[in-house]
Order: structure tokens, then C-alpha cells, then sequence
């Protein structure tokens, strides 16, 4: 009996020391021998045979050897947790002296700048923004504009109709007509009307049947065409810097009257390289259209001629993007190759 105890005791240490690499598996061993089922069980067991002499003698030898055998497996508990944290620090470990990483955040894209300094500079001069919808009735996109039925412009050809009278708006005009008309008789205006327009172009490196353009309005009594010019010139000094210069040529709109074509000093040569590969050695860019607003526009939209005046001016925020970008291909704006974007 007392070499069966010992011979469990060293079976119970062999087992613990050499195959027991987790919790788990010394648990396995804590149930083969301390376990309800387990040889110490079992040895207990055959204690009642023994002669009742014998009996306190080998019980206290089975109760000494079941505490040393917990013990054991409590000291191998102990080490196999200590283990278990160190490769847990060991595997988490993190170095705080390693930099950061870099998080990229988004931003505008080109046209929306150039639009917000665009409107910031007129919203400073105190026009309000205007908008109104992209789907537009043929009446408020021409007829309210002074273009007649039988216009060329109104041609089937040159814009997007979705039936006989709607049509996606091919320039934000429409939107000063609905501000007018929206307005008591004669309300001053001072406003400017920012948004798409579509038209029936090719897409290459200047053209695009979607764009985005920027129109103004301004209607008081005594507004004069000397109104016109200086605000364009203010506007330009502001967008282009102060050394800017405007030139005005004549030309045409159905709804202004006089009409005029709107240059801008070249700010890449100042007029000075022949090669010039933004002006082409002409010293002055064409940015602006923009006139005094037709008496019958003002009529139509319930406006009297007699008593007031205004200016109206429209402009590409695309051409203006790609001029103090310095960018070549109109088509990049609309892409949006990250490349591209990034850069701004
Ligand atoms: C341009 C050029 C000239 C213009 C006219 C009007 C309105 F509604 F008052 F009649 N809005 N915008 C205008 C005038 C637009 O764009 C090149």
C-alpha cells in the first residue's frame, strides 16, 4: 500500500513536471488524480480492507500525499499564469515612441474653392446668393430673358430639352428672372446666382456640356454701365490680384443692352511673352460677359424701365479655376483622379 501511494506521487509529479504545457491539461491531471473518479478515490477505497490497525497509519500517508500532490499542481498553476502574462505583455507590447500615423482628411475640390472666393467677394460687396432649380420651364430660361421663339440659341440642338417646354437650365439667368418676379415692383437687387448649367457641347479640354457658372444682378434706380465697369474691376483686383486691369469690348446678349465682352490683364506674362502659353501672347484673357439689363427684361419681370437700371454679368467658375490654377484640361475638374485633386 505504501509503495502504491508513492509510486502515485511520483506518476502525479512526472505527469505535472514533463506534460502539462497549459491550464487545461494540468486540470486533465488534477482530475485523474485528486478528481471524484481519480486513483486517490480509488485508493481510499481499498483502505477498507485493510485491518483496522493499519488504517490510521496508511490514511494519513494517502492524506499527506493527496496534499502534496495539490500543491504540486497548485505551484505548476501559479508558474503555467505568471508564463501566460508574460507572453501576453510580450505579444501586446506597443512601442510609444513610434510616430503617428498620418490620417488623410478630405477636401474641397478646385471648383468649390474658386466658387466660394468668387461669391465671398461679391457677398462682401453685400449681394445676396440666389439659387434656383437646374430643371427649368422654357419661359424663365429664355422667354423671360428676351430670347424669342425663333432664337438660335433655343435650337433643339444646342440644349438638353426633356419635353417642348422643360429643359435643363443652360445658363442660371433664370434664376434672376424668378428674383425679379418674386420681388415687389422696382425692389432693389443687388444679387448673384451660382450653379450648373448644361449645353449641348463636346467634352475636350475646353468644352463641357456641364459647367458651372456664376451670374450676377443688380437693378436701382441710376445704376449707370461707370456702376458695371467698376465693380468688375474691383472683382478682378480681388480674384486675380491688384495689379489686374480690365479690358471691355463690345458685343452681344440678347438680354442686355449695351452688351460687352470683359478681358482681363494676362497674369502669368503681364502682356510681356509672345509665347505665352495662357494669354498666347495677347496680354488679355476673355473671362466675363455683361451688360445693362434689357428694358425688356426689366418689363417682363415686372420691373419698369423708366424708373430703374441695372447691370447683369455672367462668368465660367471653370475657366477662372483653371486661369489662378494654372491648369490646362478642363476635364480634370470633373474626373476626380485623386492625383488631380490632391493637390489642392
Ligand atoms: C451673361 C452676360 C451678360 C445676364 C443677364 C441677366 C438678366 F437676368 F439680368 F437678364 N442675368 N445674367 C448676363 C448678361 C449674363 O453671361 C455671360
Amino acid at each position: 500500500m505504501e509503495n502504491k501511494v508513492k509510486s502515485l506521487i511520483e506518476a502525479a509529479e512526472n505527469a505535472i513536471n514533463s506534460a502539462v504545457t497549459n491550464l487545461k491539461e494540468l486540470d486533465d491531471v488534477r482530475v485523474k488524480f485528486l478528481g471524484k473518479k481519480g486513483e486517490f478515490t480509488t485508493l481510499v477505497k481499498i483502505m477498507g480492507e485493510l485491518a483496522a490497525e493499519e488504517k490510521p497509519r496508511i490514511g494519513k500517508i494517502i492524506n499527506d500525499a493527496r496534499t502534496q500532490i495539490k500543491n504540486l499542481i497548485d505551484d505548476k498553476k501559479a508558474a503555467l499564469k505568471a508564463q501566460e502574462l508574460q507572453n501576453k505583455l510580450a505579444s501586446e507590447k506597443i512601442d510609444v515612441t513610434l510616430p503617428g500615423r498620418k490620417i488623410y482628411r478630405g477636401h474641397l475640390h478646385p471648383l468649390t474653392l474658386t466658387l466660394n472666393r468668387v461669391k465671398e467677394i461679391f457677398i462682401h460687396m453685400g449681394y445676396t446668393v440666389e439659387e434656383g432649380p437646374e430643371v427649368e420651364t422654357d419661359y424663365f430660361n429664355f422667354e423671360a430673358l428676351n430670347l424669342p421663339k425663333d432664337h438660335p440659341a433655343r435650337d433643339m440642338q444646342d440644349s438638353f430639352y426633356i419635353t417642348e417646354e422643360i429643359l435643363m437650365r443652360t445658363q442660371t439667368s433664370p434664376v434672376q428672372a424668378r428674383t425679379m418676379q418674386k420681388n415687389n415692383a422696382n425692389a432693389p437687387i443687388r444679387m448673384i446666382a451660382p450653379g450648373r448649367v448644361y449645353r449641348r457641347d463636346d467634352y475636350d479640354a475646353s468644352h463641357s456640356p456641364m459647367f458651372t457658372q456664376i451670374e450676377g444682378l443688380v437693378i436701382d434706380e441710376g445704376i449707370t454701365f461707370a456702376d458695371l465697369k467698376g465693380t468688375l474691376d474691383f472683382f478682378c483686383k480681388k480674384i486675380f490680384g491688384e495689379t489686374a486691369q480690365i479690358r471691355l469690348r463690345p458685343s452681344f446678349f440678347p438680354f442686355t443692352e449695351p452688351s460687352t465682352e470683359v478681358d482681363v490683364s494676362c497674369m502669368m506674362c503681364h502682356g510681356k511673352d509672345e509665347h505665352c502659353k495662357v494669354c498666347h501672347g495677347s496680354g488679355w484673357l476673355e473671362i466675363l460677359g455683361a451688360g445693362e439689363v434689357h428694358p425688356d427684361v426689366l418689363a417682363m419681370s415686372g420691373y419698369d424701365p423708366s424708373k430703374v437700371s441695372g447691370f447683369a454679368f455672367g462668368m465660367g467658375i471653370e475657366r477662372i479655376a483653371m486661369l489662378t490654377y494654372g491648369i490646362d484640361d478642363l476635364r480634370l475638374f470633373f474626373e476626380n483622379d485623386v492625383r488631380f485633386l490632391n493637390q489642392f
